[in-house]
């Protein structure tokens, strides 16, 4: 038999939102008549807006056409569309080529972990979206793992609690390593500022490093004090790479769109580009996003595609306002919701699954258990503010009742 890839045995056997959805099953096969409402993973619930269901009703029209039909495309994606990233997210602050049409922020990141390699030393904000220490794991780039810290030996862990405003400590960040930094942060909410943006990315800069700027949640912030991309930073071009994605602005959880940004600028030691390797990296392993979803983000990206989407966003902030208020009225101070769609609680006198736990079991309603987000989360939940209003009023109604009760 062949032998096991040894960084695997060195994952914990289910990641994340696989373990959340297990147990949600379970508990909802033991408990046919219970009414679960979910406010663990991330996933936009609200349809499809009119002006991206047109142009890929179209789209596939035209794909029964000997005109119209398309087979593979250009693996960075349609000239068209890494134009209007450029233009419209980024007002021009990146070139058309610089862009990497995908198809999703989650398979960047594994594909940027191909980049970097197994030597590569990676710092993380702690908590953070498991996908990028899981996916650097494969890589072997991690060492083992220390089991009563919950950490891997070769990742920098930086810690984002209550006692630095959920900005971490800089200098602690590797010579020549990989800064992973996202903001808003999921699974915390928090949002730097302007002038923390730059403070990171004069870290970075000062210890010849890289950052990996991951904006999936930008399209969330509704203060115009605060940045949407890292290009909004000066000096940030020749150090950060930035991933992003549809998912969460338009809904295209399911549909599989995203992009990352290489800027040209961007030099290894020895001067060569990473932009060279990037589009190495997926010509190589990726054919493409489909057409349908690039013909849905283009529609996404025009005047009233960007309108209706905004009021989608909209929805959500809202959902998460009700989430902060039910929340808040029991009095558990929560970070986060009011430009991002996450909502970081402390629980007092439990452990982050416990917690889970009795409020699934309690309340029939699905969080997110903060210690699966890394160590600095333990003790904590995270709500996502993604859900139908009538659910999300129904599940604040139940946190009321039980987190209202009495305390140990
Ligand atoms: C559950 C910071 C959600 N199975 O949809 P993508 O691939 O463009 O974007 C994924 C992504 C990228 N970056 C950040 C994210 O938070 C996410 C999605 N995270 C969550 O609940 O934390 C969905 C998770 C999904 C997954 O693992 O991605």
């Amino acid at each position: 038999m062949v032998i096991r890839n040894p960084h695997l045995a060195r994952l914990t056997s289910r990641y994340l939102f696989s373990e959340i959805g297990r147990r949600r099953r379970e508990f909802a096969a033991a408990h046919p008549e219970a009414k679960v409402i979910s406010l663990g993973i991330g996933d936009t619930t609200e349809p499809l807006v009119e002006p991206i269901v047109t142009a890929v009703r179209e789209r596939a029209a035209a794909m029964g056409t000997r005109e119209g039909y398309a087979g593979y495309g250009d693996e960075q994606g349609l000239t068209a569309l890494r134009q209007r990233i450029a233009e419209v997210l980024y007002g021009g602050k990146v070139a058309a080529d610089e862009v990497f049409v995908s198809d999703g922020c989650k398979c960047d990141i594994g594909r940027l972990q191909l980049m970097f390699g197994p030597a590569a030393r990676l710092a993380v904000q702690d908590p953070s979206y498991p996908a990028y220490v899981d996916s650097a794991v494969l890589t072997g780039m991690t060492g083992g793992l220390i089991e009563e810290r919950g950490q891997f030996a070769g990742i920098t862990y930086l810690p984002c609690d209550e006692g630095n405003g959920f900005f971490p400590d800089l200098t602690v960040i590797p010579e020549r390593g990989i800064v992973y930094f996202c903001s808003p942060n999921n699974p915390t909410g928090a949002v730097a500022t302007r002038a923390q943006l730059q403070q990171l990315v004069t870290a970075v800069r000062a210890k010849r490093a890289l950052l990996v700027f991951d904006a999936a949640y930008s399209a969330y912030i509704r203060d115009p004090q605060l940045p949407r991309t890292i290009y909004e930073i000066d000096g940030a071009g020749e150090v950060a790479i930035e991933t992003s994605s549809f998912s969460k602005p338009a809904g295209f959880t399911g549909v599989r769109l995203g992009w990352t940004v290489v800027p040209k600028a961007l030099r290894y030691e020895d001067g060569s580009r990473l932009h060279d390797d990037f589009n190495r990296i997926v010509t190589t392993v990726f054919n493409g996003a489909s057409v349908f979803s690039q013909a849905a983000g283009l529609a996404a990206l025009s005047p009233a595609g960007l309108e209706a989407t905004r009021r989608q966003v909209d929805h959500y902030l809202g959902n998460a306002r009700l989430i902060r208020e039910a929340l808040t009225t029991v009095g558990f101070p929560c970070r986060g919701g009011d430009n991002a769609p996450y909502l970081w609680v402390r629980i007092p006198g439990k452990s982050s699954w416990e917690a889970f736990d009795e409020l699934l079991h309690k309340a029939h309603v699905v969080a997110t258990p903060g210690a699966g987000f890394g160590p600095a989360g333990e003790g904590y939940l995270r709500f996502s503010a993604f859900g139908h209003r009538e659910n999300v009023e129904e599940a604040a109604g139940r946190l009321r009742r039980v987190f209202g009760g009495p305390r140990p």
